[in-house]
């Protein structure tokens, strides 16, 4: 039997879930590899011969010599383009569409990946530093109210229907729980949430390779933080 075309690289993270809700969404078969960052595995000569940056996720397309994609946004991008897949080929919406998954790589991921840092691995590792946590949920708290505003009288971030742009923020914007930002008054934002949660597709994608009920603010949250803090223990 052949295998299939996408080999992924991923853990069950806000930037590690983006490929794997597009391959769910687009019912693309491929194959997975966790990554343990317990096991340092993303930091592992093999790995980071695939993506300099020693971090994940990764693809490998077996139908294009084994070509390497690192980034989670030129990883959708590059899926979006092998596909035809949640990237229009109107010029414009094309752009609009690049122009929020950019925003998402450069702005909600960094900003938010650092309240959570600060919150969720520094302070219970003794690195208690509240103006950096101020800092950081403030911007994260900004650039969601953009999002809010660009999701007023429209279901998706560019065009017509999910995109990429979709794709890549939600992981990271629907996880405000664990980044402790608040999302009370952002209503367009609330219900695009919503009509993504409604998803089954994306929510299947973000059970892979393990579910973390506590970024949303489920379970045991308290022993997922100690958990975390452990494996990220500066
Ligand atoms: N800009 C990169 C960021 C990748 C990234 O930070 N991945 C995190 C998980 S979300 C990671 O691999 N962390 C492990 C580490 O820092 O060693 C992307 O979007 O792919």
């Amino acid at each position: 039997m052949s295998r299939p075309d996408i080999h992924l690289y991923t853990a069950p993270t806000m930037n590690g879930w983006k490929p794997l809700i597009f391959l769910h969404e687009a019912e693309v078969d491929y194959d997975l590899t966790p990554i343990s960052f317990a096991k340092q595995e993303q930091k592992a000569p093999d790995y980071v011969r695939l993506n300099p940056n020693g971090r994940i996720p990764t693809i490998v397309d077996r139908g294009n010599d084994d070509f390497a994609v690192f980034e989670s946004g030129a990883i959708l991008w590059y899926l979006a383009e092998k596909y035809g897949r949640f990237l229009s080929d109107d010029p414009n919406v094309r752009s609009e569409t690049l122009q929020w998954l950019m925003f998402q790589m450069a702005g909600i991921g960094p900003m938010m990946g650092q309240a959570m840092y600060f919150q969720r691995i520094a302070a219970p590792n003794g690195h208690d530093v509240p103006y950096a946590i101020d800092r950081y949920v403030t911007e994260s708290r900004r650039l969601l109210e953009v999002l809010d505003r660009r999701l007023a009288g429209r279901d998706w971030l560019a065009g017509e229907d999910y995109s990429i742009a979709d794709i890549a923020t939600y992981p990271w914007a629907r996880s405000f729980f664990w980044a402790n930002v608040p999302v009370d008054g952002l209503d367009h934002l609330n219900a695009w949430f919503q009509r993504i949660d409604a998803r089954p597709l994306t929510q299947a994608a973000l059970q892979l390779p393990e579910p973390r009920p506590a970024f949303f603010g489920q379970g045991d949250v308290a022993a997922a933080t100690a958990a975390n803090a452990a494996r990220f223990r500066p």
